[in-house]
């Protein structure tokens, strides 16, 4: 069985785990989302592409869900020292190896969809892994920074200048900043305007990418971030389309549980583009026109109905990733509602 499966960071990497486990000789193609990929300190980062490949391949610190297992800071510390930041992003010693071997790659002509196989090379995921394009895209996050905050520059505070295109102090700061910032360092404590995919309506599926939608027997979402995960490789021109013209059941299932994400601050992002944080307005977001079925958990039953009056065939379910068992189960369960609807 050939299943394409559109994938975040963390929720999507561990779903994968126990859909190679539920069917261990399926042929699985990942399109992972690269538009929370940052440059830092000269160095091309991919955490999304990185989680996939470290979950997979017995590499990622479990505890955290992403970065290196037994990593240590010490360059990150040596950098701060020089004054040298950002101090609020983690790259661990181990982890920078992977971003310097990425970068030098790319330096010499390489796209990243190749970049993306000789890494997988050392990790062996057991997937084929694929970014959703070889062409940048950086999602940015519209918010409003308060006076105090040290991105929130100059023309904040009290006493600060009000020129054209300043906001007048004591009513924050409107910036647009990159996705990292917005979640890492500000842990999404403001909320967020606009969520733009910067570069994505120029960018190209990468090679395979489409081929591999064409050719699959299902297409499932994992209970990845609907916005910046799933959303951001949607919004690449070719790949919504391509799945929807597929003529396969796509299958989801939700990350949002009891109308909370189940890690994270979903929410956030999910109220930016107006959509309620609960699993049936998720399913309703993503749409009939693309989703054949969708998974809710147990404890969001209720919602079933409404679901299905928006023609998506839905299933309750226990949906926690608690262990590698039960996230089996879910696959098994998302491949059943797949035959279901097919
Ligand atoms: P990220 O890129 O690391 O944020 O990871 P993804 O976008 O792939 O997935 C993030 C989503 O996974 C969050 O919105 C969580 O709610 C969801 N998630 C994490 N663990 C679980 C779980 O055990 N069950 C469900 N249903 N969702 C989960
Ligand atoms: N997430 C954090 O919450 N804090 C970090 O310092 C951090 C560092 C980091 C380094 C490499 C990497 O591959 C991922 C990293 N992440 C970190 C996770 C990641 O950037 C985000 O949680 C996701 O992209 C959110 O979707
Ligand atoms: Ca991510």
């Amino acid at each position: 069985m050939r299943i394409v499966v559109l994938a975040g960071g963390i929720g999507g990497a561990r779903f994968l785990r126990g859909l190679k486990r539920a069917v261990p000789d399926a042929d699985i193609t990942v399109i992972g989302n690269t538009g929370d990929d940052i440059h830092l300190f000269g160095l091309k980062v991919c955490p999304d592409l990185d989680t996939v490949m470290y979950t997979l391949g017995d590499g990622i610190d479990e505890e955290r869900g992403w970065g290196r297992t037994d990593e240590s800071f010490r360059l990150k510390e040596e950098l701060a020292a020089y004054g040298v930041g950002p101090g609020w992003f983690g790259l661990g010693d181990r982890d920078f190896a992977t971003h310097i071997v990425r970068t030098q790659m790319l330096a010499a002509g390489y796209p990243l969809s190749a970049v993306t196989e000789a890494l997988c090379d050392r990790w062996q995921p057991g997937v084929r892994l694929i970014p959703m394009t070889d062409d940048r895209v950086e999602t940015h996050v519209a918010v409003t920074l308060p006076d105090d905050d040290p991105a929130a520059g100059p023309s904040a505070g009290p006493g600060a200048g009000s020129g054209a295109g300043e906001t007048p102090p004591g009513s924050g700061v409107r910036k647009v900043i990159h996705f990292q910032e917005y979640w890492v360092r500000l842990r999404a404590s403001v909320p967020a305007e606009a969520v733009v995919p910067v570069g994505a309506e120029q960018a190209k599926p990468a090679p395979g990418v489409l081929e591999a939608i064409a050719a699959a027997d299902v297409i499932l979402f994992p209970p990845s971030n609907p916005v910046v995960s799933i959303g951001t490789i949607l919004a690449v021109p070719g790949i919504r389309e391509a799945i929807a013209e597929a003529g396969v059941p796509v299958v989801g299932l939700s990350p949002i549980v009891g109308d909370r994400p189940v890690r994270g601050m979903a929410d956030k992002v999910l109220a930016a583009v107006g959509v309620e944080s609960t699993a049936w307005a998720v399913a309703e977001h993503y749409g009939s026109g693309l989703l054949d079925g969708w998974l809710v958990d147990t404890v969001d039953a209720a919602g079933v109905e409404r679901i299905e009056e928006a023609g998506i065939r839905c299933r309750a379910v226990p949906l926690m990733m608690s262990d590698a068992d039960a996230t089996a189960r879910m696959a098994r369960e998302a491949l059943a509602l797949a035959e279901e609807v097919r």
